[in-house]
This record gives C-alpha cells, sequence and structure tokens, in this order.
C-alpha cells in the first residue's frame, strides 16, 4: 500500500511538474497578447524602412516615430489611416487578411515633396 501511494505522488508530482514547465516554456515563447513590433520613421519626405513584410494572418503594430514634423500615414487598400505627431510614436496594429503589394503615403501635407513620401507593405504567405 504504502508503495502504491508513492508510485501514485510521483506520477501526480511529475505530471505537475512536466505541465508547469510546459507552461512556463509556452509563455516565454509566445508571451500573451504578444505581437511582432515594426519600429518606423517618418521624416520629411520619407519613411524609414519605406518596404516592409509581412505575412498574411500575423498580427503586427507598427511603432512610427514622427521625427520632424506633423505627418500621415495612410494605407487606403487596407483601410488604415493614423496622424503621427511630431516628436511621438504612433502605433498601428495591422492584421494583413491577404497577400499582396500595399502602398503607404503621407497624408498630411508637409512640405514640397510630401506627394513622394511613400513606401510599400508586402504580404507574403
Ligand atoms: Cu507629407
Amino acid at each position: 500500500m504504502k508503495q502504491i501511494i508513492s508510485v501514485t505522488a510521483l506520477v501526480v508530482f511529475t505530471t505537475v511538474g512536466i505541465t508547469a514547465g510546459w507552461r512556463r516554456f509556452a509563455t516565454a515563447a509566445v508571451p500573451a497578447g504578444a505581437e511582432q513590433v515594426v519600429r518606423m520613421t517618418a521624416k520629411r519626405f520619407e519613411y524609414t524602412p519605406s518596404e516592409i513584410t509581412l505575412k498574411k494572418g500575423v498580427p503586427v503594430i507598427l511603432e512610427i516615430t514622427a521625427i520632424d514634423r506633423d505627418h500621415g500615414f495612410k494605407i487606403p487598400e487596407l483601410g488604415i489611416r493614423a496622424d503621427l505627431k511630431s516628436g511621438q510614436v504612433t502605433r498601428v496594429r495591422i492584421v494583413p487578411d491577404r497577400t499582396g503589394t500595399f502602398e503607404f503615403r503621407c497624408d498630411v501635407f508637409c512640405g514640397s515633396g510630401h506627394e513622394d513620401m511613400s513606401g510599400e507593405i508586402v504580404v507574403v504567405d
């Protein structure tokens, strides 16, 4: 009887230990709510990087810092637009739902050259 109890205890503790260990591992690998962050800058008349590759269906946060003045960030085809305030970081969440190449551009007039302030998001499978 004593032996059965200690075997049971061993099985229980081993199971709990593996479960706890696995949970810790899983949490470390993919923290809850974690999303890939892509840092960008916006300044007269360019975004850096100007080309970003994303995976279809994978949520991403763009953290865009407007360095020199106010700018805009617009991706008409994905229905996304944001104001980028000078000196601030603006977070834009994107969940690309289809593959393709989508242009983003500045839609807040920022001077002569504003019309060339654009870039591309490439969404792949
Ligand atoms: Cu502009």
